[in-house]
């Protein structure tokens, strides 16, 4: 099929198909990723944190549900994707934070790359669903920055990583307020 190629049970382009079936890959892989650092937080003893993650391991499996639904809806077909090296041992509780943080940067890049596609070739339903990935985004900096941040202001001696642990399980509602409640959790 011609890369261009739109027929009455499609709307999409293959190359726009293609772009969201890769924006699914790093969704799938966000949430696989999550989860291992989830578990690897509770067996450390950082509750709050493990629980923050499990939770944040779903909200991206339910990003990932949104491409497919929106991918097949439009005439494409969403692939489940091929899921390896997740990354299951960490030295730190601040390393976890700190690649949740590069991860949702690279998430944002991904996002805002296929935006600028569907605007450059006038899909804009595809443009109109991806402003809500386009907010997410922003709340999911905040809050992965806000993470890092704690670190500084701690500080990890003593007490500081139990006080650490019981901070994060604050940033939903922080990032909710800083972002003034931009997106709906569904
Ligand atoms: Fe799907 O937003 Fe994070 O990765």
């Amino acid at each position: 099929m011609n890369q261009q190629t739109v027929t009455p049970k499609r709307s999409l382009t293959k190359e726009t198909e293609d772009l969201l079936n890769k924006q699914i890959v790093m969704e799938g892989k966000s949430s696989a990723a999550y989860l291992s650092m989830a578990s690897w937080c509770e067996t450390q003893g950082f509750e709050v944190s493990a629980q923050f993650l499990y939770t944040h391991s779903e909200e991206e499996r339910m990003h990932m549900l949104k491409l497919f639904r929106y991918i097949n809806a439009a005439g494409g077909h969403a692939l489940q994707p091929e899921i390896s090296n997740i990354k299951q041992q960490f030295t730190s509780l601040r390393e976890v934070f700190e690649m949740v943080l590069h991860h949702e940067l690279e998430v944002t890049k991904s996002i805002n790359s296929i935006v600028d596609h569907c605007f450059q070739i006038k899909d804009f339903a595809t443009f109109n669903f991806l402003q809500w990935f386009v907010m997410e985004q922003r709340e999911e900096e905040t809050l992965a920055r806000r993470a890092v941040e704690i670190f500084n202001l701690i500080g990890e001696e003593g007490v500081g990583l139990w006080m650490i642990d019981q901070e994060i399980g604050k940033l939903e509602a922080y990032a909710a307020k800083v972002s003034g409640g931009l997106n709906a959790k569904s």
